[in-house]
């Protein structure tokens, strides 16, 4: 691969030097490449797992038929809360190789560098017919911070090709103090074109979007796992939508990710911290048929 995005293979991340290396690319850049994090018969099989998903709910979809460009429904299908569709999602969050990294990002800053995180957003996304390019955009939704308050991380599941809508970025734009322009191309913009099983690892504060799609059905499947510090408002509300069959079968840093330890307590009556050592149990919660 030619442009400037630091990739590297998830075998050599047990070395220091690389891994210190790795870092601050991902300080100066914004954004990495974590390659070989999924064999291809994971992918495969994830992808079996979102068509059918997708297939089976989209009908259910809220939609307020608003399709701008900003927008993660913009020309896609869309898949989310994956943690409520199969327990096969839920071994991503607190993937061994990825998690380590994310974590460390997000603890910079933070009281003894030991701060929570939690997955904020846990969804699915590929392109519809020849769409434009999604606006580039910043899904911090903060300019300026110092530390990363979020981190994207985007599973490749699928080539990400120059066709077919892939992942594109502006390294260092994290640091900048305004957001983009509508419609603007910015001219260092990187088209990520990646192999399946490889995830591209970004401050959430890097200017991103998928591409225009230049050949239709060209699929791009990629599963996005947005990490945040454990203070932030998730996207959906995991502790109202997370089925008890699926809940069982988690392990504990999987219900930490999922924020069933940060339940703001009903009043001071019933407990006085946002955080527990306990998880909360999920409420009755049944997908809709
Ligand atoms: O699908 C992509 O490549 C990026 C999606 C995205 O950034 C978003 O929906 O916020
Ligand atoms: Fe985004």
């Amino acid at each position: 691969m030619k442009d400037k995005i630091f990739r590297l293979s998830i075998q050599k991340l047990k070395s220091k030097k690389t891994f210190s290396y790795l870092a601050k690319k991902f300080e100066n850049d914004g954004v990495i490449v974590l390659e070989n994090v999924l064999s291809q018969r994971q992918c495969k099989k994830l992808i079996d797992l979102l068509e059918k998903s997708y297939k089976k709910y989209n009908n259910f979809y809220y939609s307020d038929k608003k399709n701008s460009k900003l927008s993660s429904e913009y020309s896609s299908k869309l898949v989310s809360n994956l943690h409520n569709k199969d327990y096969e999602f839920c071994k991503l969050i607190d993937n061994k190789s990825v998690l380590p990294i994310i974590k460390k990002f997000l603890q910079e800053g933070s009281y003894q560098e030991k701060g929570e995180i939690i997955c904020q957003d846990f969804g699915a996304r590929t392109l519809v017919g020849k769409c434009d390019a999604q606006q580039i955009h910043n899904d911090t939704r903060i300019v300026g911070s110092k530390f990363p308050i979020m981190i994207n991380t985007i599973w490749a599941l699928d080539p990400f090709t120059k066709n077919n809508g892939s992942t594109r970025v502006l390294p260092g734009s994290h640091k900048f103090l305004s957001f983009a322009k509508n419609g603007r191309k910015y001219k260092k913009e990187i088209l990520i074109e990646t192999s399946p099983g490889s995830v591209i690892i970004f401050n959430s504060a890097v200017w991103h979007g998928s591409s225009k799609v230049t050949k239709e059905n060209m699929r791009r499947w990629a599963i996005l796992i947005r990490y945040g510090r454990w203070f932030l408002k998730p996207s959906f509300d995991f502790l109202r939508n997370t089925p008890t069959k699926i809940f069982n079968k988690m392990n504990k840093n999987q219900k930490d990710l999922l924020g069933f330890r940060f339940v703001p307590p009903v009043d001071e009556f019933t407990a006085n911290s946002t955080r527990q050592k306990k998880h909360s149990k999920p409420e009755r919660y049944n997908l809709p048929t």
